[in-house]
């Protein structure tokens, strides 16, 4: 029989960790009784250290070489699980079509049942924490307190978003905080992947509860970030209707001549190029003028501000967890300035060489180390214990990920904690399409701008299990985060982005760094860095210095407006990524009508803006 917590010790230790607040301590007391969880420690960012070197003596992470970590995750536990993703609530008529909606009187039983003595034998994590800067008008719904049986969970969260019992002891109600419980189980045993299928991810969204049973991976475990952060913070956004939260990147771009600053924000579905945008290094011709800075790389909150009528977006989050694959010096030097040695950083699943402590991923280098001496890959084996057949296998997971503070971030932004944020002068969608898409069309209408984000077509990526490459719609980029009805979402962007004053309007774009040469598969854009030129026209476009070439979706660049100044693309090349590909669209706007009639009560605007398009895209010549 494991010893549980005895009820003594644990008041001891709430009290000893200065953790004040009564409907938190109530909330610690309740699940650490029930998960059977045989000790409970407060956790904050001031415990780093002390963590760090426990996990380190029991080899839960490894040295990757000074202030840096290592930690593998279990083989079938690498990255979000959509299918065991669910919302809850009470209502039915909370049942979209991408929530995965199921009733709450079901799922919180079923869950809760499952983490029953789940814990035994482990110690749960309290970590209090705030998906806000402090101060920020919506930090009211930013308070959360996750309990986790993984302590590499807790470092995770730790770097993730602000963490310490300061952000819960003075709330005005104490009982205000979403409630996240991370239970682990027993990895080797949950069917992941099969019919038998033991987890489940839960957003209880109208009780402001996340239960989160059976992984330990990214989204799956850290709770503030994506179910707190996108899912719960979207429902709470709609039933106030204060906000929108979106999986959005937030930078801003300084024309250093001028001393102007554009602050852009837009979503791309997992890992399709919202870090690297963040993260992006002006292109060395541009790099005199026009200076980039970061203020988040997945997750937005945007409400307007009524003094001025400025739609204002923050970063809620405190870190970056960014995907290592394909970065490198010339893809990403800013993502490698930001895990350098002294960071803190926590690498998960990339190789690991055991005598060098090194990390590698494909696309660090061209090549593999040649010398395999040392290097086991994400699942821990010895690469030259591999057998012929193992050969072609990746080193790397391809959803392998680093974790580090914004703070360590070379280009983050000087005014990255405002509590205000900052005001938005553009959103843009995108995603991986072959083709179709153009560099950057922009979109001048709120409609037609909020139908284009909901139409968002796209490939998968391995970020989620099992839909690698698939196309699919993803609206906003909110696919496997949409935590409400896509009818009253799509009204939701009308009214908090219409609440903006006329002239503080948003323009919209929607931008395709991935289009294809349709014979040889190569990138027609060179994307990274470049992406900025498409960008900086966009701000000429809204300033009125180039007026563009209007298409049925929106007005693409003519090509002697992009600022091409030390970068290679060829002329056939370049016409391709700024035409319409009218047969294409003509084939798309009946799969876009399809995808939009499965959602109730898509507002009028939206099938205006859709029927506005097509009969455009219809009078295209053949
Ligand atoms: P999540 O964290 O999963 O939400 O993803 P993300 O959107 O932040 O993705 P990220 O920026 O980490 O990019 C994922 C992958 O896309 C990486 O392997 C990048 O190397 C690749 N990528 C990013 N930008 C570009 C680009 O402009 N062109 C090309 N070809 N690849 C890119
Ligand atoms: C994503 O998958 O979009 C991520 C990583 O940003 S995770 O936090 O695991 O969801
Ligand atoms: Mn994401």
């Amino acid at each position: 029989m494991k010893t549980r917590t005895n009820s003594a010790d644990l008041e001891t230790t709430l009290d000893r960790a200065g953790l004040t607040n009564p409907a938190v301590r109530e909330y610690v007391r309740y699940w650490a009784e029930h998960t059977g969880a045989s000790r409970v420690e407060v956790v904050g960012a001031a415990d780093d250290a002390r963590l760090v070197r426990e996990s380190l003596s029991v080899g839960e992470i490894l040295p990757a070489g000074d202030g840096r970590y290592y930690a593998r995750s279990y083989a079938k536990d690498t990255a979000r699980s959509e299918e065991r993703t669910i919302v809850a609530t009470a209502r039915q008529r909370d049942k979209g079509v991408y929530n995965n909606w199921r009733p709450s009187s079901e799922m919180r039983p079923l869950v809760t049942e499952l983490m029953r003595d789940a814990s035994a034998g482990k110690t749960m994590y309290v970590v209090p924490y705030l998906m806000a800067p402090p101060g920020s008008p919506l930090a009211p719904y930013a308070v959360g307190v996750e309990l986790t049986d993984h302590r590499t969970v807790a470092l995770h969260m730790i770097r993730m978003a602000r963490c310490g019992v300061e952000y819960v002891n003075d709330l005005t109600e104490p009982g205000r905080f979403v409630r996240g419980v991370h239970v682990t189980g027993d990895l080797p045993n949950l069917g992941q992947g099969t019919p038998d299928d033991q987890r489940y991810f839960v957003t209880i969204a109208d009780e402001r509860t996340i239960l989160h049973y059976g992984s330990s991976y990214g989204g799956n475990a850290l709770l503030g970030k994506i179910a707190h952060g996108l899912r719960q913070a979207s429902y709470d956004g709609w039933v106030s209707e204060e906000f929108l939260a979106e999986q959005f990147m937030l930078i801003g771009i300084t024309d250093k001549h001028t001393g102007r600053t554009w602050h852009i924000c837009g979503g791309f579905p997992s890992a399709s190029g919202k870090t690297n945008l963040a993260m992006m290094l002006a292109p060395d011709s541009l790099g005199d003028r026009y200076h980039v800075s970061f203020y988040g790389d997945d997750i937005a909150w945007l409400q307007v501000d009524p003094a001025d009528g400025k739609i204002y977006a923050i970063n809620p989050e405190f870190g970056v967890f960014g995907v290592a694959k394909d970065t490198n010096e010339v893809t990403n030097p800013t993502a490698l300035g930001s895990v350098a040695p002294g960071t803190g950083v926590l690498f998960t699943n990339v190789a690991y060489n055991e005598l060098t402590q090194a990390v590698w991923w494909e696309g660090r280098t061209p090549k593999p180390p040649a010398d395999v001496t040392g290097w086991r890959d994400w699942t821990g084996q010895l690469i030259s214990e591999r057998s012929a057949d193992e050969a072609g296998k990746t080193w790397a997971h391809p959803n392998s990920r680093f974790t580090t503070t914004l703070a360590n971030v070379p280009n983050i932004a000087s005014d990255f904690e405002n509590p205000r944020g900052v005001p938005i002068d553009a959103i843009i969608f995108g995603g991986r399409a072959r083709d179709r898409e153009p560099l950057i069309r922009a979109i001048t209408d709120l409609a037609e701008g909020v139908y284009d984000g909901l139409t968002l077509g796209a490939e998968a990526t391995f970020a989620a299990e099992g839909v690698d490459g698939q196309l699919r719609y993803d609206p906003m980029s909110m696919r496997p985060f949409m935590s409400y009805p896509e009818g009253a979402y799509a009204g939701h962007w009308l009214r908090i982005i219409g609440a903006a004053a006329n002239a503080e309007r948003p323009i919209f774009a929607h931008v395709n760094w991935f289009q294809r040469d349709s014979e040889d598969g190569h990138f027609l854009w060179p994307g990274y860095r470049d992406n900025l030129r498409a960008l900086l026209w966009l701000m000429q476009l809204k300033e009125g210095s180039v007026q563009g070439v209007q298409t049925p979706v929106g007005i693409v660049p003519a090509a002697a407006e992009l600022n091409l100044e030390g970068m290679s693309i060829s002329a056939k090349d370049l016409a391709r990524v700024l035409s319409i590909d009218a047969p294409r669209w003509r084939a798309e706007m009946a799969h876009r009508g399809r995808h939009l009639a499965q959602f109730d009560e898509l507002p009028e605007e939206i099938w205006a803006a859709h029927r506005r398009v097509a009969a455009a895209i219809d009078a295209l010549p053949e």
